[in-house]
């Protein structure tokens, strides 16, 4: 297991590296090139420059997070063929650089949704969290919504020009049903697996968020079953998936502990977003984004470690999202401190899985 912590570089961060490299046991950066639209290749002396800035730092950049899938992939329009060769070259590119795992969706439309992107707590610390309420039905709400509270940081999946044809996009993505969604899955699967097992890369697929349709689109990456397929339609240890336990466990029918046993076993979970979320409602479709200790929210995260450990687990992973604490502000969920905290907190959980089975 190694730690690490999503940065998004130093042109949209307020958070340097040399802070993220003093948090104890932190040893890598999960990296993107933001200002990249989907579609384009990431050009070599881009990911140099980005790999020998965190390394000055004394960290390691072995992932990526994450590489954007084209919306006419997705679509399956025949515009795809020239998009899939740029990823194609795309994953050249980074394994040049020694990068291993490259994390991507595949939601149509929009990457996760969250109601509230700035939920208080009663501790006076704030979160994101989802209440089903709080959600307009409109699509362009949502958008507006989430544009107010960004506190001026870009957030991962919402980019303001690709969202900015919003009624457009909306309108391509008509005729693709779950059924339509997965047969471009696949073939966009079949098309770069071969790549990746070429140069050494594991494709690592993000569980949709939240693992249910929402604005009447298709959502195929929510369930034990969905990653079933996915291992299935191209298998190969290339083929993975990030398994995020928040993500796949804001749908309490989904057993968490029981995917991780599964796909660990299987050896397709090169990376992992461990956090936890408290359920508001009996339903569970109600939630907030919670204090990484078990205590604070519904998962058992020692449970959760555990799984993966016995299981042999041996990826990367990062606390995923954290609240906004002791007065900072910033890109929500993506703070400082509170992702410090949660990796602290991993890493204790993880020495006492080493050290009591070792006795
Ligand atoms: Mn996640």
């Amino acid at each position: 297991m190694e730690m690490t912590f999503r940065w998004y570089g130093a042109n949209e961060e307020k958070i340097s590296l040399q802070e993220i490299r003093q948090i104890p046991a932190m040893k890598g950066i999960v990296g993107t090139l933001m200002d990249i639209p989907a579609g384009e290749v990431w050009p070599r002396e881009r990911i140099k420059s980005l790999k020998d800035e965190v390394e000055a730092n004394g960290l390691t950049l072995k992932v990526i997070e994450s590489v954007n899938v084209h919306d006419d992939i997705k679509i399956g329009l025949p515009t795809r063929d020239q998009y899939i060769e740029n990823y194609k070259q795309t994953i050249r590119n980074l394994a040049e650089f020694g990068i291993e795992v490259i994390c991507y969706n595949f939601m149509p439309v929009f990457d996760w949704v969250k109601s509230d992107l700035d939920y208080r707590l009663d501790d006076g610390s704030s979160t994101l969290a989802y209440i089903s309420k709080n959600i307009p039905t409109d699509p362009e709400e949502i958008i507006r919504k989430v544009e107010n509270s960004t506190n001026n940081f870009e957030l991962p999946g919402w980019e303001p020009h690709r969202l900015s044809q919003i009624k457009q996009l909306l309108e391509d993505y008509k005729e693709v049903d779950e059924e339509k969604l997965r047969e471009n899955f696949a073939y966009f699967l079949k098309a770069i697996i071969p790549t990746c097992e070429e140069v050494g890369i594991k494709m690592a697929v993000h569980p949709d968020d939240p693992p249910y349709s929402i604005f009447g689109l298709p959502r195929i990456v929510k369930n034990r079953d969905d990653l079933d397929w996915l291992c299935n339609v191209v298998d190969s240890p290339s083929n993975g998936i990030t398994l995020c336990t928040g993500s796949i466990a804001e749908r309490p029918d989904n057993d968490v502990y029981e995917i991780l046993s599964e796909f660990c076993q299987r050896d397709r979970i090169p990376f992992a977003h461990v956090r936890n979320i408290k359920y508001l409602s009996d339903n569970g479709l109600d939630f907030y984004e919670a204090p990484h200790k078990s205590e604070y929210g519904s998962l058992d995260m020692y449970k959760i470690l555990k799984t993966m450990y016995d299981n042999g687990f041996n990826g990367y992973i990062r606390p995923d999202h954290g609240r906004m604490i002791w007065g900072e502000t910033g890109r929500p969920g993506y703070g400082l401190y509170d992702r410090a905290l949660g990796a602290v907190y991993l890493n204790g959980i993880w020495e006492a899985l080493e050290k009591g089975a070792s006795k």
